[in-house]
């Protein structure tokens, strides 16, 4: 576990504090207990060493509740750290300086379902999938799809400006952003947005606080934007006999093709086979080189029906070896459970990896298979790789070599990174597109940020966190 940042200074947590926060939420929802404290230290990245004890963990109910937190914050000088599931992948959720963490476990209720608007008011600890539960019966749906759905909170996903499988067609989460409420970094509850469908009433602050990773103030409530659900849904599992032409195809889908589907997802051999092993599941041709899930959506069968021919079509015509088509829901989860758990699988066969989410523009996508393999053999690391082809978000991982000492793996992977950005960067892409700068990324920023772009980005921390309590040591330094 990593000592603190030794990058600012902040005051102890004290018992008197203890004391403080214990009057403002129900007590047995203020936390010391070391061993309860563990679980809050970390957040899905594999390596130890980007996790960092708490010293007190809070769980409030209500906006009121968490602003006295946050004046109280500012007054002693203690960070604050915001979690949601913690089923992050940047590091986001975790306290790297210590403090107080925010949890919103608590501050998990569907407000409304407003079907006249086609909008939900939600609060932050809501599950994902369970606005989608609560909706699929009046024929609506959200369209976020993070890979994890059934565990991540919509809190998270919008501080992450999650991504996930269905981007291709229907954007990620920063789309379906109507309205927030959200306590600012020095304790007002203010809101942003509305249920209006076109506001340019001032500066666009909802978007600001979309992806800004906790950093500059708490979400207490989001409105959201839900769509009709599709009523037909068909899945096609398209096997090749290697990386590289599984992936040529993923552009030629939407220009060749003229089909924009709901998701394009790539996984390497190693990536499904992996998940399988942990999931004790068989896909067909499990020996294929790579595979693409392909899903298209609509509402007229016929129209589906020829968009997947169209595609199905197009995949032979390069090279894949086989194409199934899934149209019932039981043959769809088997396939989509195998890729939404590659990231679980991967952790259970090394611990010692690091799950890159670098996006590169859709056509560059084919360009980034080379620099894989080219990385892999330079550095002597395995780099299983799957993801989000359709929208140019792949999660490229590097694995240690268990020929490697630990020693030799700390050295070696900020070298494979630098790397893999430098590739990337190149390509026109950048070192994120979905899981978030948090603190694992920080020290990269500068490979695609310029000195002028950062500083515009800390002027605004600067401005609305003055005491540099929220979230601290994420996305940049201050100081
Ligand atoms: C996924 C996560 C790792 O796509 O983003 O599985
Ligand atoms: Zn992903």
């Amino acid at each position: 576990m990593v000592s603190k940042s030794p990058f600012y200074k902040y005051n102890p947590v004290t018992q008197p504090i203890v004391d403080k926060l214990a009057q403002i939420v129900d007590p047995r929802f203020v936390i010391t207990d070391k061993e309860k404290l563990e679980p809050y230290s970390h957040d899905e990245v594999a390596d130890q060493g980007h996790s960092c004890m708490p010293e007190v963990v809070v769980k409030p109910r209500t906006a009121e509740e968490i602003s006295e937190i946050v004046k109280l914050a500012n007054r002693e000088k203690i960070p604050i750290t915001p979690r949601g599931a913690g089923s992050g992948l940047s590091g986001g959720a975790v306290p790297v300086c210590g403090g107080i963490v925010l949890s919103f476990e608590r501050m998990n209720q569907i407000l409304e379902i407003d079907e006249g608007n086609m909008m939900a008011v939600v609060e932050p600890g809501v599950v994902t999938n369970e606005i989608n539960n609560a909706i699929a019966s009046k024929g609506l749906f959200y369209a976020g799809y993070p890979m994890s759905v059934e565990t991540c909170f919509i809190g998270g996903n919008v501080a992450e400006n999650a991504g996930g499988g269905k981007a291709i067609k229907y954007g990620v989460t920063e789309r379906y952003i109507m309205g927030l409420e959200v306590v600012t970094p020095t304790g007002e509850i203010i809101n942003m947005g509305g249920k209006r469908v076109k506001d340019v009433t001032g500066y666009n602050l909802k978007q600001l606080m979309v992806g800004s990773e906790g950093t500059l103030g708490i979400i207490t409530k989001i409105i959201i934007k839900l769509l009709p659900l599709p009523k037909v849904k068909v899945d096609l599992l398209a096997l090749f006999p290697d990386a590289r032409s599984a992936i040529a195809v993923v552009p030629k889908i939407m220009t060749a093709g003229g089909v924009i589907p709901t998701a394009v997802e790539f996984m390497d051999q190693l990536s499904v086979r992996a998940s399988c092993d942990y999931l004790n599941e068989h896909l067909p041709y499990q020996k294929a080189g790579a595979m693409l899930l392909i899903e298209v959506d609509g509402n007229y069968e016929e129209v589906v029906q020829r968009d997947y021919d169209a595609v199905g079509e197009l995949c032979f015509k390069n090279g894949a070896i086989e194409v199934y088509v899934a149209d019932n829901y039981t043959t769809q989860e088997r396939i989509w459970s195998v890729r939404r758990n590659i990231a679980e699988a991967f952790k259970v066969v090394s611990p010692h990896q690091s799950l890159e989410d670098v996006v590169v523009p859709t056509a560059s996508i084919p360009d980034l298979i080379p620099e894989l393999e080219r990385i892999s053999k330079k550095f002597k690391v395995q780099v299983p790789c799957y993801g989000h082809a359709g929208d140019g978000n792949l999660h490229a991982t590097i694995v240690k070599d268990p020929d490697d000492s630990m020693d030799e793996w700390h050295k070696k992977l900020p070298e494979v990174l630098e790397d893999l950005y430098t590739a990337v960067k190149n390509l026109g892409g950048t070192i994120s597109g979905e899981h978030g700068i948090g603190s694992k990324r920080k020290d990269y920023m500068h490979l695609v940020a310029s000195e002028a772009e950062l500083e515009f980005m800390r002027k605004i921390k600067r401005a609305v966190d003055p005491n540099n309590i929220l979230n601290p040591g994420k996305i940049f330094d201050v100081i």
